[in-house]
């Protein structure tokens, strides 16, 4: 009885947190046999962009394309916008490539990767970027701070259906674990104003193989250089520290983040960069495998971190979920990082195995409280992958797309916390690499602005900064690499500024 209470008061807040949004005429094709082939579970990813500059966000995935047209009205584009529903898709993700001011798209899948470049006329234009792979994230991120965001195309295990694994239970087929698979190497691109050139051998990266789920590009040593840390499935994660000049080396090990404390390898799958606990350095949290528990790695210094799952809660809170797409965001804007992880088990069939697991899992919301999250559920129990936030009716509260393998997405909307201000910024140079500071009653937060993250998805490119109970703030600074920094004073809250350099 005291556990049914619980439970019950947990789900009316969670209710009150997020209200459930409007329903896309749209479900996932996870291409399902009998058989469960290895690519059918993996996506779909998600992506939240203002493909039509109309200053209202819009929803992709990799199949499909929704324009935002007002009022939580969404129109499905797909066809007249040259996006390509026929591919087996994975992730999705968007950046300005070529640097005219639209938002382009790039699109991975089990077959070859699509880069969709933005014509301006509600239309785009694919071109293969790579041979055909199980292509899965996408990381656009400027390396070399020349201006132009070079692409991490990261890649699964190497596959053949041919080869397939019989991976048979009690006469069920069931989804094979990734270390039947063997692992494959990545690539890396630099973007020569806008084509790609093919840099994996000599930057570093195609010299470790892997198998590539997540993916974050954020300045992990703060020595202005974007690092790129990698989530691996049952092989030991990435951290490629960005030495100059486009060479990485791969320091997880030294690092601290590329096993789990015992020194196992586990499952990851979604990841994120932020600094949960407001000391400057940012940090990593990785999504695992159920009995894994996930990662939450406090950034030390000197690329050194150490796994908080412990002290923090998120490890008690996760140890029975295998959790995908996640997103550190600041929902009551209180001036902290909250959290929001998204789960499901891999196998659909694994109720006929385990009296304990479900394919279906509860979305998590983690309040931060001085760096202890507490979890509350948000909806009903569902088979999660991708996750994109961002703000689908401009008021200021961050909004969630949560992309379900073979289901129709689910949307929530944000809703306001009582005497909470906020200030959106709208800016083309809040890109990976940018760092934004802001003044508020006389106390000074910073964000840094990362790239990837999530799991095969794509976020709202805007920022959205907390103010707690201040109407204004005092003044904003925006500093990108290689560029004076901009400061802007006396911005009020409540509503998005579009600021130009
Ligand atoms: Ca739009
Ligand atoms: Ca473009
Ligand atoms: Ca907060
Ligand atoms: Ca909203």
């Amino acid at each position: 009885m005291p556990l049914k209470l619980f439970l019950c008061a947990a789900l009316l807040s969670g209710a009150a947190l997020f209200h459930s949004g409007p329903v896309l005429p749209y479900k996932h094709d996870n291409g399902l046999t009998p058989r469960r082939r290895l690519p059918e579970n993996m996506g779909p990813g998600a992506a939240i962009l203002d493909y039509n500059g109309d200053g209202l966000m819009d929803i992709a995935f990799p199949t499909a394309l929704f324009r935002n047209d007002g009022n939580l009205k969404f129109t499905d584009v797909t066809a007249e916008s040259g996006i390509n529903a026929k591919v087996f898709g994975i992730g999705v993700t968007v950046a300005d490539f070529d640097n005219d001011g639209r938002p382009d798209l790039l699109v991975t899948t089990w077959g070859t990767p699509l880069l969709y470049r933005n014509l301006g006329n509600g239309k785009f234009q694919a071109t293969s970027i790579a041979e055909p792979g199980l292509w899965t994230v996408a990381v656009f991120f400027d390396a070399d701070n020349d201006g132009w965001q070079d692409l991490f195309l990261g890649h699964f295990a190497s596959y053949d259906p041919a080869t397939e694994p019989d991976c048979s239970y009690n006469g069920d087929h069931h989804y094979c674990h990734p270390m039947s698979y063997p692992p494959h190497a990545s690539r890396l691109f630099h973007n020569n104003h806008g084509r790609f050139e093919d840099i994996s051998q000599a930057s570093g990266i195609a010299g470790h193989a892997g198998k590539v789920f997540g993916a974050v590009a954020s300045d992990l040593d703060g020595d202005g250089l974007l690092d790129l840390f990698v989530a691996n499935d049952s092989v030991p994660n990435f951290l490629f520290h960005n030495r100059g000049k486009l060479r990485f080396d791969e320091v997880a090990l030294d690092s601290g983040v590329a096993y789990s404390a015992d020194g196992n390898p586990r499952s990851g799958m979604g990841v994120d960069a932020a600094d949960y606990d407001g000391d400057g350095r940012e940090d990593l949290f990785v999504a695992n495998f159920n009995r894994e528990r996930f990662s939450i790695y406090k950034n030390l210094g000197g690329l050194n971190f150490h796994d908080e799952a412990g002290p923090t809660g998120i490890g008690q809170a996760t140890q029975m979920y295998s959790g995908w797409g996640l997103k550190f965001f600041d929902r009551d804007h209180d001036g902290d990082e909250d959290l929001i992880v998204v789960n499901g088990h891999p196998d659909d069939r694994i109720e006929t195995l385990s009296r304990t697991l479900t394919h279906k899992e509860p979305i998590l919301y983690f309040e931060n409280r001085q760096g202890r999250f507490i979890a509350t559920p948000i909806g009903a129990d569902y088979p999660a992958r991708g996750l994109a936030m961002g703000d689908l009716n401009n008021d200021g509260q961050l909004d969630m797309v949560v992309a379900g393998n073979g289901e129709t997405p689910l949307i929530f909307l944000g809703t306001p916390t009582p005497g909470n201000h906020w200030l959106g910024i709208d800016h083309r140079g809040l890109r990976a690499g940018a760092l934004v500071r802001w003044s508020v009653s006389g106390k000074v937060r910073q964000k840094r602005i990362n790239s990837g993250g999530s799991y095969l998805s794509a976020h709202d490119p805007r920022v959205v900064l907390g103010l707690g109970g201040a109407s204004q703030a005092e003044w904003v600074e925006i500093a990108i690499p290689n560029q004076p920094v901009q400061r802007i004073a006396n911005l009020k809250a409540d509503r998005y500024h579009a600021l130009v350099r």
